[in-house]
């Protein structure tokens, strides 16, 4: 019997077409009448295809009483109900590692791009300032700077490797220490008093909601800087849009925002603000290994009742 899929989004055209080949596979982003769909439906859907952006909402998951699995796109899983989905039975995978280096990467950029300046400077060739006013006014070195990184897991790991080359000293907080080198903190006001650069990769979700607050950011100083590859939620958003104005912290580096895509516009007023649209693992290589592993866990399941890379 060819097993009913559910996709909330596609992943990408080539892989949801893969999916389309084996599965009865129905768009719910296609869908207009989505509660006839389900009424009609609903009980034959056994899988669902999500990405990290939109997740499964309970009521949904309500709707589909025979539903066994959740293969998603992406690692970050604070948009699917882990207890809800324990509660019903429902197993869940995520597309981990294979993302890490590009995330990692794009943190290290956003972090090379604020502290010089570099669309400031960008501007300033392109515009004709640099010919009608000379060189641009002096930034500030990464080198020997101290990096506090939040959330030391395979992302924060992975930054923390390509920071040490650049000189630069790392500590980190998180809920447990690990077995490494860098030093431990516990409080994340005393890292933020250590750091000059804090760099956030832990998961959203109410654990870490609002936890870069104003007091975090005052304690981070007028020249640090914050960089974001977690999720919008972790930063206390209007705390660092005053910060930015009043000059209590040096800038922010932020691929990821509350409101996405639509984005605080305060943010875009900000020349000592580098802006990325959630697009940290938006690599063509990352994102195919990324949608090939849904399929996997997607046939894992089906051929196997196993998920290759099973959160719960
Ligand atoms: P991971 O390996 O699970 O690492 C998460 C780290 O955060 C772990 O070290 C964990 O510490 C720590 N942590 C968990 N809860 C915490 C809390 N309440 N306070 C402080 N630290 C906490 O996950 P990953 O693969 O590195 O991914 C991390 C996150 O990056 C994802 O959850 C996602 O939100 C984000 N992400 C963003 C993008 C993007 O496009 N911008 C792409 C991928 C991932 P313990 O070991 O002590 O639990
Ligand atoms: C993706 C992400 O942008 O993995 C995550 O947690 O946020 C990103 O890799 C996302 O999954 C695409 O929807």
């Amino acid at each position: 019997m060819t097993r009913s899929v559910l996709a909330i989004t596609d992943i990408r055209p080539a892989y949801t077409a893969m999916i389309a080949a084996r599965y009865d596979l129905h768009r719910f982003d296609l869908i207009d009448d989505k509660p006839a769909f389900l009424a009609e439906v609903g009980g034959k859907i056994t899988a669902i295809v999500t990405s990290a952006r939109f997740g499964v909402p309970v009521d949904l998951m309500d709707q589909l009483p025979n539903l066994e699995v959740i293969t998603s796109f992406g690692v970050g899983y604070d948009l699917i109900d882990l207890e809800a989905c324990r509660a019903r039975g429902i197993r869940v995978s995520t597309t981990p590692d294979i993302l890490t280096d590009d995330v990692a990467d794009t943190a290290i950029m956003l972090m090379h791009a604020t502290m010089r300046q570099l669309l400031p400077g960008d501007d300033w060739a392109r515009s004709g300032k640099w010919a009608a006013n000379g060189p641009m006014a002096l930034t500030r070195s990464l080198l020997g700077k101290r990096l506090g990184i939040v959330g030391l897991g395979r992302i924060g790991q992975a930054i923390a490797s390509r920071a040490l080359p650049s000189g630069l000293e790392i500590g980190y907080f998180g809920r447990t220490p690990k077995d490494v080198d860098y030093r431990f903190f516990d409080d994340l006001i005393d890292l933020a008093e250590w750091a000059d650069i804090l760099i956030l990769s832990c998961p959203g979700g109410d654990a870490t909601k609002g936890i870069i607050n104003k007091d975090v950011l005052s304690a981070l100083g007028p020249v640090g800087i914050v960089i974001n590859v977690a999720r919008g939620s972790v930063i206390d958003e209007p705390a660092l849009i005053d910060a930015l104005r009043d000059q209590t912290i040096g800038g922010a580096g932020l691929d990821v925002f509350y409101n996405e895509p639509n984005m605080d516009p305060a943010f875009a007023a900000f020349a000592n603000v580098v802006l990325y649209p959630h697009h940290a693992s938006g690599t063509v290589e990352t994102r195919d290994g990324m949608a090939q592993l849904v399929v996997d866990n997607l046939d894992a399941w089906h051929d196997r009742v196993e998920l290759i890379t099973p959160i719960i």
